[in-house]
């Protein structure tokens, strides 16, 4: 079976909905600190679960059968600043618990999200390179740059088989996210509907990697099931989707809703977004497991519009 921790996450929620389509309900055990939405109570077991908690996992793991987890729970860009150590000790721990429940044999396969925001100010901004100078300046930056390290020592040295994406800001309107500095590519459209109006947190032109949850999910299905012997990167894959500009967004949305207004008033997240890549190259993704990206910024802004509406 597979155990999603951190399964009412803004990632987590979604993914657990995909692996219960895809392996069946019972096979997906979703474990979060704190309940989920009620569409993802409703679908399947749940398990209350502290991530940093090993031997509640191991119970968990061992109670079910588990094979594979995928560790979605962490704390966030913005709120990282807020809460370093905190942060520090939950990214960092969950991490070597799972890895070190494959180290011994109780678990095959692992997924854990690395993201864009292990790059730093001196990394190249535009078509970021797979590999390249790597100074994250934020707590959750730092922390998925050591996370990757130790992926990959565990595939080099104990086999075990860890796969992970480097994800960029993720779009979706079925479970809010919590805490990231992407996020205002989500809040613009819940307000453009509910105020016909935004307050940005970034400025008009700050290019960031964004992707729509859907391109997300079906990024991490299809490295996870890719053959073992297909990959060549077991720290974490660039993945691109999409880049925009807040100044980007607005525009789509107008030709929407016509009256809608943004207004800028950058705050502590703008040092955070402008230490991060405009874009992405992605060619090992797409060499080796084949990644092509189907949502571009119309589509992804047509389906968080409608999605919203409908919801
Ligand atoms: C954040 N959404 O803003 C996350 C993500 C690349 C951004 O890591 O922290």
């Amino acid at each position: 079976t597979i155990l999603v921790i951190g399964a009412c996450g803004q990632i987590g929620t979604e993914l657990t909905m995909k692996l219960r389509d895809l392996y069946g309900p019972d096979n997906v055990i979703a474990g979060d600190i704190r309940e989920g939405n009620e569409t993802l109570m409703a679908s399947g077991p749940f398990e209350q679960l502290d991530a940093t908690d090993l031997k509640a996992i191991e119970e968990v793991v061992m109670h079910y059968e588990v094979d594979t987890v995928y560790l979605m729970a962490a704390m966030l860009s913005a709120t990282a600043e807020k809460f370093p150590m905190r942060a520090w000790n939950l990214n960092m721990n969950s991490l070597f618990n799972v890895l070190n429940l494959a180290k011994e044999k109780k678990i095959e396969r692992i997924f854990w999200p690395s993201s864009i925001a292990v790059f730093g100010t001196t990394t190249p901004q535009n078509d970021t390179p797979q590999t390249t100078i790597m100074e994250p300046s934020t707590v959750y930056g730092i922390s998925k740059q050591t996370g990757e390290r130790w992926c990959e020592y565990y595939f080099n040295k104990y086999g075990v088989d860890v796969r992970s994406i480097r994800y960029p800001g993720l779009i979706s309107y079925k479970t809010l996210p919590g805490g990231g500095t992407t996020d205002y590519a989500v809040d613009i459209y819940i307000e453009a509907l509910k105020e016909q109006k935004y307050e940005c947190f970034l400025s008009e032109n700050t290019a960031l990697p964004m992707m729509y949850m859907d391109d997300a999910i079906r990024a991490t299905l299809e490295l996870m099931q890719a053959p073992a012997e297909n990959l060549t990167i077991r720290s974490a894959y660039n993945l691109a989707g999409l880049s925009f500009t807040p100044k980007d967004i607005s525009k789509i949305i107008k030709s929407h809703i016509p009256e809608f207004e943004i207004t800028y008033n950058p705050d502590y997240r703008q040092a955070i977004a402008d230490s991060w890549p405009s874009s992405i190259d992605d060619s090992a993704a797409r060499k080796d497991w084949n990644w092509k990206t189907e949502f571009d910024l119309e589509k992804t802004s047509k389906a968080m519009l409608n999605g919203l509406k409908e919801s």
